[in-house]
């Protein structure tokens, strides 16, 4: 643990700066209950920590880029301190798995950003739930993208409020269609960046109201991801219409112009936050972090930096990384050391003075003393970074870094180990990753790559890397979905298409025996209901799904909707599941036309 209560100060409430002596006098005149929650408040800060997706590390006024107005994101950094070599995961869910456990992802079974692998397993500890058996509100505003099913829901892991989305991203960012409150789906008015900003505050000031708990308020802006969607003078509010008029005015291109109009939406909101901090007297008792969860996307101006999300190059992996808290950390400081996204549960537990978990390994390490010191070269000896959307795998996608050297291990269709794939780049003499320097440096090349396997086999030791079984009959829970993404697929033509989520399909299955199979975990026995989502166009219509479970079996006729894309709801029948781990087995029967049907969903519901 670290003792930080030197040089904490709470301007306006006691004394700005006071001597400790006259703080306690003061305090000692106070009743005691009001003490008491004074001193509480001192001893553990607010955590307020905002994230934005996809954000690159060259997206903000603060690190360089001239083209871009973000006056609050540079507020933070000037008055906190900018981390310049901060490294998230290359993509979003792992680095919202390493972030939520301290853990790298590859330890947590989860793996990939979809296909039911970006489910964080139910064995692991989050940062929120320790945050709260210490006696903090917590809440989490935006997107979570660690599971979607019950048990694996935000309220279950930890936050006590919970008002966003669970997958990688959402289609409509005005009246956003996919946001959830507490686990239960909502109707939502406005513009998505304003309405997170606006739960946040609100469960911030209610905190205040409360008065007795600190709190940790995580905002998980999904802008500026894709679709890169704007609030448009089509709603009455063209605050998104004249920020892109003016980024186009400035000569970026379209798309350009509205990433980067999406990220000064975000700003705006920071700025809103941030008032909000202040006009409630608690900035100065407030940790706030600003970073966002990978590699950025936007290509008008990197300031030199080689890649973007999903690789391992330095513009895939490093991040913005502001931090402020007035009184405890300098400002206007640069650290260069290289730090890690695992690195904030051991941070926020050293803040609210409670241990890590000691069962298990713990990967980040405190960025307290870094923090406090302004300064810094030293933290983790290596960062490592890797991703794979199917399987880990340590020869596609990684690269691993010291101090000094980075090395880079090239991705393509040849797979095996290839020494000549392998790229090392003297970071501090070429940051940019522009020269590779491995034939002057065999044995940094050896040295870097003998760490990145051993570190490799470690996290991935033991580790079952599928998607997880979906819950069924969860108390409490009306009913299910089953999502094709989920599903693993068996046939010569049967086929998955990724359509953000809510309309991907299977698809193209003909040939009798062709199927898709999904894990089940059935919490209870009983007769579960059956409804299918899906498209038929009229021509393919009259062919047979047949639906297995255990020993539990029925069929369906397929019915024409008015296209192939269209989706109906048709009532199959009852099922009995047995409780336990079982796999949906959904097959072709028969088929006349090109494909069985788009099957969209299938649906459980319990019979009571
Ligand atoms: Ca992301």
């Amino acid at each position: 643990m670290t003792d930080f209560k030197n040089g904490f100060h709470r301007k306006g409430r006691i004394a700005s700066a006071a001597p400790l002596a006259l703080v306690l006098l003061a305090i000692s005149s106070m009743v005691g209950a009001q003490a008491e929650a004074i001193l509480r408040a001192a001893d553990r800060p607010n955590i307020v920590f905002v994230m934005t997706d996809d954000q690159g590390y060259w997206d903000t006024g603060a690190t360089g880029n001239p083209h871009i107005d973000t006056p609050n994101m540079n507020r933070i950094a000037a008055e906190g301190v900018q981390f310049s070599r901060y490294y998230a995961a290359p993509v979003c869910a792992p680095t919202r798995a390493g972030i939520m456990t301290g853990r790298t992802y590859l330890r947590t079974g989860l793996y990939n950003t979809r296909f039911g692998g970006d489910s964080l397993g139910k064995h692991e500890v989050t940062v929120a739930q320790l945050l709260r058996n210490s006696g903090y509100r917590t809440g989490l505003f935006g997107k979570w993208h660690l599971g979607k099913y019950p048990g694996y829901q935000p309220q279950e892991r930890g936050f006590d409020e919970f008002f966003g989305h669970y997958h990688g991203h959402i289609e409509r960012y005005e009246f956003p269609d996919q946001v959830v409150h507490n686990g239960r789906p909502v109707e939502a008015r406005g513009y998505v960046t304003d309405l997170f900003t606006d739960a946040s505050m609100d469960f911030i000031e209610q905190s205040i109201r409360e008065g007795d708990k600190p709190f940790f308020c995580a905002l998980m802006f999904n802008a500026p991801h894709s679709p890169w969607l704007l609030d448009t003078s089509l709603y009455g509010q063209p605050a998104g219409d004249k920020l892109l008029a003016k980024y186009l005015q400035r000569g970026l291109p379209l798309r350009e112009a509205r990433i980067y109009s999406l990220i000064e939406r975000v700003d705006q909101n920071l700025g809103r936050l941030l008032d909000k901090l202040d006009a409630l007297d608690i900035a100065d008792e407030t940790l706030v972090v600003f970073t966002s969860d990978n590699g950025g996307v936007s290509r008008f101006w990197k300031g030199g930096m080689q890649g973007q999300k999903a690789s391992p190059y330095e513009g895939g992996v490093r991040a913005p990384c502001f931090v402020r808290w007035p009184g405890l950390i300098p400002s206007g400081k640069v650290i260069p050391a290289q730090v890690s996204h695992v690195d904030w549960l051991p941070t926020f537990c050293d803040l609210a003075k409670i241990a890590v978990p000691s069962d298990r390994t713990i990967d980040g390490k405190s960025l307290l003393p870094l923090l406090k010191a302004g300064e810094g070269t030293e933290h983790h000896q290596y960062v490592y970074h890797t991703w794979d959307r199917y399987t880990p795998n340590p020869n596609l996608r990684w690269g691993i870094s010291d101090s000094r050297w980075k090395l880079v291990g090239m991705f393509g269709a040849d797979q095996t180990p290839s020494r000549s794939r392998w790229r090392l780049f003297d970071l501090q003499a070429d940051p940019g990753e522009t020269e590779n320097v491995a034939r002057q440096h065999p044995e940094i090349v050896d040295r870097l790559r003998n760490e990145f396997v051993r570190w490799f086999d470690d996290v991935t030791e033991g580790v079952d890397y599928r998607p997880i079984p979906i819950p069924v009959g969860e108390a409490g829970q009306n009913q299910v979905e089953i999502s094709p993404s989920w599903a693993s697929w068996h046939g010569k033509n049967i086929h998955y298409t990724f359509d953000g989520y809510d309309w991907d399909t299977i698809d193209r299955w003909k040939e009798p025996g062709e199927q898709a199979v999904w894990r089940l975990d059935v919490r209870r026995r009983g007769t579960y209901h059956v409804r299918l989502s899906y498209g038929c166009r009229p021509l393919d219509a009259g062919g047979v799904l047949r639906l297995r479970a255990g020993a539990a079996s029925v069929e369906h006729q397929v019915v024409a909707t008015a296209t192939a894309d269209q989706f109906g709801l048709f009532d199959v029948g009852p099922m009995e599941l047995d409780q336990g781990a079982i796999e949906l087995v959904a097959e072709v029967v028969s088929a006349p036309g090109a494909e069985l049907m788009r099957l969209n969903g299938i649906f459980l519901r319990r019979q009571d």
